[in-house]
C-alpha cells in the first residue's frame, strides 16, 4: 500500500486567509459583503476541518497497516463541547488563524462563540467519553468512539420566573462542519418479531430470528486529534433512517401515508437524547436507542476485523469493547447473537469470546440508577436477545451453585433476572458476567461496589475488579478555556506539561513566590472579569470581581445537594441582617446546572436558588455583601468560562452517593479551592493536593452508613439547631416564594421527614467550614499559595493518566504513532 492520497497544508497566515475565502465561496455561496458571522465560522471550520481529515486520513491508514489492537469505546453518550478552538489547539496553529482573521477584519473569539456545541450527553459520563477519546488520540491509541447521533441533545434551559424551561436543542440547525456522512457504510437493525428453533441442513441446533421491522442506521463520523501527535482518531454516531424498500411496499399498495408514519417510527430511534432521572418515560425508545446504536458497532468491528482476519477466536486479541455504564450492554447478548446466528459458532466457543472482548465501567451506586429492564418489554424488542439472556443465565447460575453450593440467596441477588415484583432484566449483572474486567470510577467508589452493589460478584470474580479513577482533558479545560492560566505555567515550567501532567509539580516552589503569586492573582481576576461581563450579558445582573466567586455548576440532584449550599446562604444572609459575622468577606455564589424535566424537586432547587437571589440581590441591608446567581444553560462550551473563575468550588455531595465527579477536578485544575466532602474522587483530591490546602467538612461514607442504620431522625437535628431552624422558617414562611408559603412544602417535608442525604446532619458543619473559607480568603497571599499548590498537586487527574491505566491493565494496547507529511 502507498500513502493515501491526500494533499498538504500550508498553515501560513497567507494560506490561512485565502483558504477561508474559498471555503465562503465553495461551501456558503457568499462573498465577503454578505457574509454573516455565522458564514464566517463555517468557512473557518472548514478550513481547519481539512486539516484534521488530513491527520485523519494519515492515522486511519497507519491503522489499517498495522491492524494492532484496537480500543472500540461504546457509550451511549458524549459531551464534546465545541470543536474549531480544540482543533485549532490540537493542529498547533492557533496563532496564524488568530492574526488570518483579524487581517480579514473578524476576531477569532467572535467566531468562536458562534459554535453550537453538540450536547449529546446528560452530565459527567458523557463529558468523561469525551476526555477519554481525547486522551486515546493523544497517547497514540488506535480507538473507535462509537454512540448515538441524536438530533435533539440535552434540552436547552431558560429561566422563566425563576422556574426552569425547557427549550429544544436544535443543534444541527445552522450546519454541522466536522462530521463526514457515510451513507454507504450502513447496516440494518432489526427489532421485534418472534423467533424459530430447528435443525440446520448438517443437522445442528438452529435458532431463527423473524423481526417484525427494521431501521438503517447511517454513520456520521467526527475527527478527534491528539495533542503534540499527528494521531487522529474517529468517533462514529448512528443515525436511524427508514428502510426505502418497506415505504416502497406500502406505496405500491396504495398505503403512502402508512408508509410515511414508517418513516417516522424509523427515524424516532434516534431523535432525542432522554435526561437522566426521568421515571419511566420513553422506556420502549430508549431500549431500542441502546440496541440501536450497539448492532450498528458491533456489526462495524466485525466487518473491520474480517477486512484482514478469518477466525473470530482471534477477535479478542484484535479488538476490546469498553462498555461505558450498562447503557451498550446488551452488546453482550448481540455478540453472542452475532457469533452463533450469523457465523455458526457453538455455545462455549462463542462464550468464550464474548468474554474474552467486553470490559464495563459502573458509574453510579444509586439503587435507582441501576438498569433494569421488563422482561415483557425486553421480549417484544428483543425476543432472540431475550433467549440468549436467558441461556447466558442459565449456564451463570450453574457455575455459582458450584461455587456457593445450596447459597439460594446468593442466586436470586446474582441472577440476571430480578423476580420480585414483575419480572425484569438486570443489565448490570449481564454486564457483569459478560465482561473480563470490572471497575469503579474512583478509590472509593470502587471501594463501595465492591462492598454493596455488586458484592457477590466481587466475592466470585475478585480479579476481575480494579479501580480507575477518572480524569479530565488538560487541553480543553486549561490551555483552551484558561489560556492565561496556561501561559504562566509554561513560562516557568516550560510547555511539556499538557501532555506530561506530573510536570505540574515543578509548580510547588513557586508559592513561596511573591511575584509569581501576583501574577496568578491577576490571571484568576481577569477570568472573573470574564465571567462577570458573561453574567451580564446573560442575566443582566452586575457582580463584582473582586468579590470572593463561589461555584456550583453540575446537574440540580438532591445526592448534590444543592440546598445545603442554600441553607448556608440563607444562614450567612441571616447573620448579616443581625450585624453579625460582617467581616466575613463579599462573596458571590453562582450555580448552573439542569434538572430532569421530570424531577419536580430538583426544578424546586432551581426555584429556591433563584428565589434566594430575588430577595438577597435587592436588600439594601446587604449591599452587595452576598449576591446569587443562577446562571442558566450550564454546558461545555459555558463550563469554559466558568471553571478558571472560581474562587471556590463546591463538591458537597453526601459522602458515598457521587461515583467520582469530574468537575471537582476542572475546579482545582483551574486554581481554585475546594470545599467538599470524602465523597467520589474528592478523597483523592484532598490527599493529593493536602488535607491543609483543603476544606473538608462532613460525615464520611461509613458515619453516612452508621447514622442511617442508627436510625436517623432529621427532626432531632432539626431541633437541636436554632439557625437551621430560622434557615427553614425562611424557605417554608415564603420569604424566598413571594410570600406563598406551600411552594418548598415539598422540599421543606422531604428533609424534615426524610432527609435521604442527610443535609440537615451536615448543615451544621458546612456552616462552620464556610466561616473558615471566608477568613482564609481574607489573607490573599496565603490563598493563592493554596491555589498554586493546588495545581502542582493536581497532575494524576488528567485524563491521560487514566487511559494509560486502562491500556495497562484492562486494554493492553500500545501505541501506534502516526507521521504526518507536511
Ligand atoms: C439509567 C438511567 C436512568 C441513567 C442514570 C444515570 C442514565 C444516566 C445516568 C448518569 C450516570 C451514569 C452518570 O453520569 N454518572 C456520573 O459519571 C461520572 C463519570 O464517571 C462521575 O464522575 C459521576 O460521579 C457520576 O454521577
Amino acid at each position: 500500500l502507498h500513502h493515501p492520497p491526500s494533499h498538504c497544508f500550508d498553515n501560513s497566515v497567507e494560506s490561512i486567509k485565502a483558504d477561508l475565502t474559498e471555503k465562503l465561496f465553495s461551501m456558503r455561496a457568499k462573498f465577503p459583503e454578505v457574509a454573516t458571522l455565522n458564514d464566517y465560522y463555517l468557512a473557518l471550520s472548514y478550513v481547519v476541518r481539512d486539516r484534521v481529515l488530513h491527520r485523519w486520513i494519515h492515522s486511519a491508514h497507519t491503522y489499517f497497516q498495522q491492524a494492532s489492537r484496537t480500543v472500540v469505546y461504546l457509550s451511549a453518550e458524549y459531551l464534546m463541547g465545541p470543536q474549531l478552538g480544540n482543533n485549532i489547539l490540537n493542529l498547533g496553529i492557533r496563532k496564524q488563524v488568530e492574526q488570518a482573521v483579524a487581517e480579514m477584519g473578524l476576531s477569532l473569539e467572535d467566531l468562536l462563540e458562534q459554535e453550537e456545541e453538540p450536547g449529546l450527553g446528560n452530565g459527567g459520563l458523557g463529558r468523561l467519553a469525551a476526555c477519554y477519546l481525547d486522551s486515546l488520540a493523544t497517547l497514540q491509541i488506535p480507538a473507535f468512539g462509537y454512540g448515538i447521533r441524536y438530533e435533539f441533545g440535552i434540552f436547552d434551559q431558560q429561566i422563566k420566573d425563576g422556574w426552569q424551561v425547557e427549550v429544544t436543542d436544535r443543534w444541527l440547525r445552522l450546519g454541522n462542519p466536522w462530521e463526514v456522512p457515510h451513507p454507504e457504510r450502513r447496516y440494518e437493525v432489526r427489532f421485534g418479531g418472534h423467533t424459530e428453533a430447528g435443525y440446520d441442513a448438517q443437522g445442528r441446533y438452529r435458532v431463527r430470528w423473524v423481526p417484525e421491522r427494521s431501521v438503517m442506521g447511517t454513520p456520521f463520523d467526527t475527527p478527534v486529534l491528539g495533542y503534540g501527535v499527528g494521531n487522529a482518531i474517529i468517533l462514529r454516531l448512528w443515525q436511524a433512517e427508514a428502510r426505502e424498500s418497506f415505504d416502497f411496499q406500502a406505496f405500491n399498495l396504495g398505503n403512502y401515508y402508512k408508509a410515511v408514519d414508517d418513516k417516522v417510527m424509523s427515524e424516532n430511534i434516534t431523535k432525542v437524547l432522554y435526561p437522566n432521572d426521568e421515571p419511566e418515560a420513553g422506556r420502549r425508545l430508549r431500549l431500542e436507542q441502546q440496541y440501536f446504536f450497539v448492532a450498528c458497532s458491533l456489526a462495524d468491528m466485525l466487518r473491520i476485523f474480517f477486512q484482514r482476519d478469518t477466525d473470530l477466536d482471534r477477535l479478542p486479541d484484535k479488538f476490546v469493547v469498553q462498555l461505558n455504564d450498562t447503557h451498550p450492554a446488551v452488546a453482550v447478548a448481540e455478540m453472542m447473537r452475532l457469533l452463533i446466528d450469523d457465523n455458526g459458532l457453538e455455545w462455549d466457543r462463542a462464550w468464550k469470546i464474548t468474554t474474552g472482548v467486553f470490559a464495563y465501567t459502573n458509574h453510579t451506586l444509586l439503587p435507582e440508577a441501576l438498569e433494569t429492564w421488563n422482561v415483557d418489554l425486553f421480549g417484544k424488542v428483543l425476543p432472540r436477545h431475550l433467549e440468549i439472556i436467558y441461556e447466558i443465565n442459565h449456564r451463570f447460575l450453574m457455575e455459582v451453585n458450584r461455587f456457593f453450593p445450596g447459597d439460594a440467596g446468593r442466586l436470586s441477588r446474582m441472577s440476571l433476572f430480578s423476580e420480585a415484583g414483575e419480572k425484569r432484566v438486570r443489565m448490570a449483572n449481564l454486564a457483569c458476567v459478560g465482561s473480563r474486567a470490572i471497575n469503579g470510577v474512583a478509590a472509593l467508589h470502587t471501594d463501595l461496589l465492591k462492598q454493596t452493589v455488586l458484592k457477590d460478584f466481587h466475592e466470585l470474580w475478585p480479579e476481575k475488579f480494579s479501580n480507575k479513577t477518572n480524569g479530565v482533558t488538560p487541553r480543553r479545560f486549561m490551555a483552551l478555556a484558561n489560556p492565561g492560566l496556561a501561559d504562566l505555567i509554561t513560562q516557568s515550567i516550560g510547555a511539556t506539561w499538557l501532555r506530561d501532567m506530573d510536570r505540574l509539580k515543578g509548580l510547588e516552589p513557586f508559592a513561596r513566590d511573591n511575584a509569581f503569586r501576583d501574577q496568578w492573582a491577576e490571571v484568576k481576576h481577569q477570568c472573573k472579569v470574564r465571567l462577570a461581563a458573561m453574567i451580564r450579558k446573560k442575566t443582566g445582573m452586575a457582580v463584582d470581581p473582586d468579590t470572593l466567586f463561589d461555584i456550583q455548576v453540575k446537574r440540580i440532584h438532591e445526592y448534590k445537594r444543592q440546598h445545603l449550599n442554600v441553607l448556608n446562604i440563607i444562614t450567612h444572609y441571616r447573620r448579616l441582617k443581625q450585624g453579625l459575622d460582617m467581616d466575613a468577606p463579599a462573596r458571590t455564589f453562582i450555580f448552573g446546572g439542569k434538572a430532569a424535566p421530570g424531577y419536580v424537586l430538583a426544578k424546586l432547587m432551581i426555584r429556591l436558588i433563584t428565589g434566594v437571589a430575588d430577595v438577597v440581590n435587592h436588600d439594601p441591608d446587604i449591599n452587595g455583601r452576598i449576591k446569587v446567581v443562577f446562571y442558566p444553560d450550564f454546558n461545555v462550551k459555558n463550563a469554559q468560562h466558568i471553571y478558571p473563575a472560581a474562587d471556590l468550588s463546591e463538591q458537597i455531595s453526601t459522602a458515598g452517593k457521587e461515583a467520582s465527579g469530574t468537575g471537582n477536578m476542572k475546579f482545582a485544575l483551574n486554581g481554585a479551592l475546594t470545599i467538599g466532602t470524602l465523597d467520589g474522587a474528592n478523597v483523592e483530591i484532598c490527599q493529593a493536593v493536602g488535607p491543609e490546602n483543603f476544606f473538608l467538612f462532613g460525615l464520611t461514607a461509613d458515619q453516612v452508613a452508621a447514622t442511617r442504620q442508627a436510625g436517623y431522625r432529621p427532626c432531632d437535628v432539626y431541633d437541636g439547631n436554632e439557625e437551621l431552624r430560622a434557615a427553614m422558617g425562611m424557605i417554608s414562611g415564603g420569604l424566598f416564594s413571594g410570600g406563598d408559603p406551600g411552594m418548598f412544602a415539598p422540599l421543606i417535608d422531604s428533609l424534615l421527614n426524610e432527609d435521604r442525604f442527610m443535609v440537615l446532619a451536615d448543615y451544621a458543619a458546612y456552616v462552620q467550614c464556610q466561616e473558615q473559607v471566608g477568613r482564609a480568603f481574607l489573607k490573599p497571599d496565603h490563598w493563592h499559595a493554596m491555589s498554586i499548590l493546588n495545581v502542582a498537586r493536581m497532575g494524576m487527574f488528567s485524563s491521560d493518566r487514566s487511559i494509560a491505566e486502562y491500556c495497562r491493565d484492562i486494554w493492553h494496547v500500545e501505541p501506534v504513532p502516526v507521521v504526518v507529511p507536511d
